[in-house]
């Protein structure tokens, strides 16, 4: 679709919205902006967008009387393709794109995307660094945070562009065909916006719906979702795995990564050389080495980046080692789910500090991981008294509360051992204590680094 002067609508004007618009301004569209949010106002564009022009903008309600001369709407990733506005548009025959696919359309050069439920972030940065040590021209992008529209028109036949892509995305995009795909896994999530598991998987399944077997997915053997669907893929399947050994593919043997291709087997690294931790996160680095075989790059290429990546931050990242005791921040441990693999990949004996913002949810199956692992437990925040009571239900009484972060990590400092790590991970939400998670890693490194000084 050629959209030099043509109307487009672009409907939410967060990150995706104006990085759409910018790019759509490049190419000489003419933007309408809307947005719900009534307290917004177009004045707020005017410095982040491309041109001087001031693009029309509607917030609040949007003038139907202006949609029949629209001829086209990008949607942003937040809103629901069940939004009654997104179904009047559609209703009117009018396209609806995501900006994922806007990108796409206007980009050039191999593109990896990776989608699954949990560690699409790691993997996408991880494939990056990959890249970028064999490619001069590498762009990461997506939901990761910065947007695809944002580079597309910068894109050669030279660039790799590897994009982190979420089941949001995944909603409006239609010629979208990445050269290589990688969905990791497939566990309940975002349920309220895409109502059965049923079309969670099938919006998953959707990043290889425009393959061909010129290109390649690779997929999790060992999640049952992926396995259900892989056999009918148009596309060439690589499957990677963390408990059996493939005859084809990438797995992990005993602390071992091979990549194997029929009798060809290469070793990849030991799991002990990776300076991220836990199963899941070896799943992370498997993908990754799929995609970068995929993408020609050699082994003892793809060996040096993976060994030299490091955690994403606030996700079981490595902080400091002061007098023997290491330091660990996983404040994206927001919930027992996120903070049981955290617990699960820490090596030493471990002082974990928990604690926050009670999202009313229970803690039994995360005290039931302490087992072995946890030595110390340090809480704090409003729900400290409903963990501690959960922790003595199971026998686990090695409990300190505190106030705060900064006396959680003096603490916890104090009762730790060389050889011990101290690793927050709160399976709570940081707020009430702190304006988001991230801060709370920020807060926690800064303790951190105080405690060396
Ligand atoms: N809006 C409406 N009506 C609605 C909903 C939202 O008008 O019904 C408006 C809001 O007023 C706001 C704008 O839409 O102005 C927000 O759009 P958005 O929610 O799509 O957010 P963006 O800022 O464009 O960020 C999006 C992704 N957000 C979501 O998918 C919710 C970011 O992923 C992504 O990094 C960014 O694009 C760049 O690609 C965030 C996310 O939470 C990190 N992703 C989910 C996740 O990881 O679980 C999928």
């Amino acid at each position: 679709m050629n959209l030099k002067n043509k109307k487009v609508l672009v409907f939410g004007t967060g990150k995706s919205g104006t990085a759409a618009a910018r790019l759509l301004q490049k190419i000489g569209a003419s933007v309408v902006l809307y947005d719900e949010n009534k307290e917004s106002d177009i004045s707020a564009f005017k410095d982040k967008l491309y041109k001087d022009e001031t693009p029309e903008g509607y917030f609040g309600e949007f003038p139907k009387d202006k949609l029949d001369r629209i001829s086209l709407m990008i949607l942003s990733p937040g809103i629901s393709t069940d939004h009654p506005f997104v179904r009047e548009v559609k209703d009117m025959n009018i396209p609806v794109w995501g900006e994922i696919e806007l990108a796409y359309r206007c980009s050039k050069g191999k593109i990896i995307a990776v989608t699954g439920t949990n560690g699409k972030t790691t993997t996408t940065s991880l494939i990056g660094e990959i890249m970028k040590v064999y490619y001069k021209d590498v762009y990461v992008v997506g939901n990761i945070g910065n947007p695809y529209t944002d580079i597309a028109l910068e894109t050669t036949d030279e660039s790799v562009t590897v994009i982190e892509v979420s089941s949001f995305q995944l909603e409006t995009i239609h010629e979208f065909c990445p050269d290589v795909s990688v969905i990791l896994n497939i566990t309940p999530d975002h349920l309220n916006r895409h109502h059965t598991m049923e079309n969670y998987i099938n919006l998953k399944k959707n990043i290889t719906i425009n393959q061909d077997k010129s290109n390649l997915c690779i997929l999790n053997y060992e999640d049952a979702h992926i396995r259900s669907f892989s056999d009918g893929l148009n596309t060439k399947v690589m499957y990677f795995s963390g408990e059996h050994v493939l005859e084809n593919g990438i797995y992990l043997d005993g602390d071992d990564i091979f990549y194997r291709k029929n009798d060809d087997i290469e070793h990849v690294c030991n799991v002990n050389e990776l300076r991220i931790l836990g199963k899941h996160n070896y799943e992370n680095v498997m993908a990754g080495v799929g995609a970068a075989k995929a993408m020609g790059i050699p082994m003892e290429v793809i060996h040096e980046a993976i060994i030299s990546f490091n955690a994403v931050e606030h996700r079981i990242e490595y902080v400091d080692t002061i007098d023997g005791v290491s330091y660990y921040n996983d404040s994206k441990g927001t919930n027992p789910d996120a903070s049981i693999k955290a617990v699960q990949a820490m090596k030493a004996p471990t002082i974990l500090i928990g604690g926050g913002y009670d999202k009313g949810l229970a803690f039994d199956e995360w005290v039931s991981y302490f087992h072995g692992k946890v030595k110390l437990l340090v809480l704090m925040g409003e729900a400290r008294e409903k963990i501690a009571e959960t922790a003595r239900k199971y026998g686990f009484t090695n409990i300190i509360m505190v106030d705060n972060l900064k006396e959680a990590v003096r603490i916890s400092a104090k009762k730790a051992v060389s050889g011990d790590a101290v690793l927050l991970s709160p399976a709570c939400a940081s707020w009430g204590m702190f304006d988001n998670y991230e801060q709370r890693g920020r807060m926690f490194k800064e303790y951190v680094r105080e405690l060396g000084k």
